[in-house]
């Protein structure tokens, strides 16, 4: 523009509750720049926590700005005239509209922070008077985003007076008693059936033990087998196992594991040949025996003692023939 005076200029894309700051720059002879003028956009979210503790509600408007915005308890507002029937499930909300033309006719959005249900009402309160403002709710479908659509001098606008500011305690309401805080959830058939039975009483642990071992027989000969018995015991109330070592001389030459029942003996059954003569000391856990085996370097007293029994039985049946002849003798002379 080439002239003086007052211009304006459109401007949009501008980002709500946000500060401008501008200056207008005037290039003729020479360049110069005028005062710096801001301007702050409207639109911005106010949050409140609500007065019925559900949590956070967000407010905002088309036009102009929110102030003074508070959460009321609906309990802090006269019963007298009010609606039968009908709860705040969110409390009510106080606010003003400010900075609008007289007049103007504004949107609210209030975001609530749960939904509520389709059909809700909005009920003021309003110069002693409790109000329907049902007729200015939009957006009313099932979720948690309402409008209000408030004209300055008009219905909810509790100043009455179209004076540029809108007077607005009230709030979103449900028609029918709010169902009270479900109970606490009944234990489940399983939980209660598992409540009654008295508690599993643990179970002493396993207590295997050796009893005692047997070694037959207690003396053999080189070569042949000697069986040695172990009597395992479970004196616990679990089945446990336990690993039987047997030691010859001191040394482990089989081992094996077994599993007992609770209160059951357990013969465990060992098989020791030996080559060497010599007497062997058997150990399983903390008992002790011993067996002996003779080789053939024995054999020699095995002998004598053969030959010795060999003589008594001549010795025997000598006799036995000496006395057959002396019977014989005595019978001949009888007759
Ligand atoms: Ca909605
Ligand atoms: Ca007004």
């Amino acid at each position: 523009m080439n002239t003086t005076g007052h211009f304006s200029f459109a401007l949009g894309g501008l980002t709500p509750d946000t500060t401008y700051y501008f200056r207008a720059k005037a290039v003729g002879d020479g360049t110069s720049f005028g005062a710096e003028r801001n301007v702050t956009t409207s639109g911005a979210s106010y949050p409140v926590a609500t007065a019925t503790g559900t949590g956070t509600a967000t407010f905002s408007s088309d036009l102009g700005n929110i102030t003074d915005l508070t959460a009321v308890a609906e309990g802090t507002l006269p019963t007298a005239g009010k609606p039968d029937g009908v709860t705040f499930p969110h409390g009510l909300f106080s606010f003003n509209i400010t900075g609008i033309t007289v007049g103007s006719t504004v949107t609210v959005t209030i975001t609530l922070p749960s939904a509520i249900p389709a059909a809700a009402q909005y009920w003021k309160y309003q110069n002693g008077q409790w109000i329907d403002c049902t007729s200015l709710l939009g957006d009313d479908d099932d979720d948690n985003v309402l409008t209000l659509t408030i004209t300055d001098g008009g219905l909810g606008d509790a100043d009455g007076v179209a004076n540029g500011t809108i007077i607005d305690p009230g709030g979103p309401a449900v028609v029918g008693v709010v169902p009270p805080p479900p109970p606490p959830a009944p234990p489940t058939p399983s939980a209660r059936r598992v409540s009654p039975s008295p508690p599993q009483p643990q179970l002493p642990p396993a207590d295997v033990r050796l009893r005692s071992i047997s070694v037959s027989p207690s003396q053999t000969q080189t070569g042949q087998p000697v069986t040695i018995l172990a009597n395992m015991v479970n004196s616990g109330a679990s089945s446990g196992s336990y690993n039987v070592a047997l030691r010859i001389n001191g040394r482990v030459e089989q081992q094996r594991t077994i599993e007992v029942s609770p209160g059951a003996a357990y013969p465990v059954k060992f098989i020791v040949t030996k080559s060497q003569p010599g007497t062997y000391t058997v150990n399983i856990g903390d008992q002790k025996s011993s067996f002996i085996v003779t080789g053939a370097g024995s054999r020699l007293g095995e002998g004598m003692d053969e030959g010795l029994l060999l003589a008594v039985a001549i010795a025997a049946i000598a006799i036995l023939l000496g006395l057959l002849v002396v019977i014989a003798r005595r019978r001949i002379q009888g007759y």
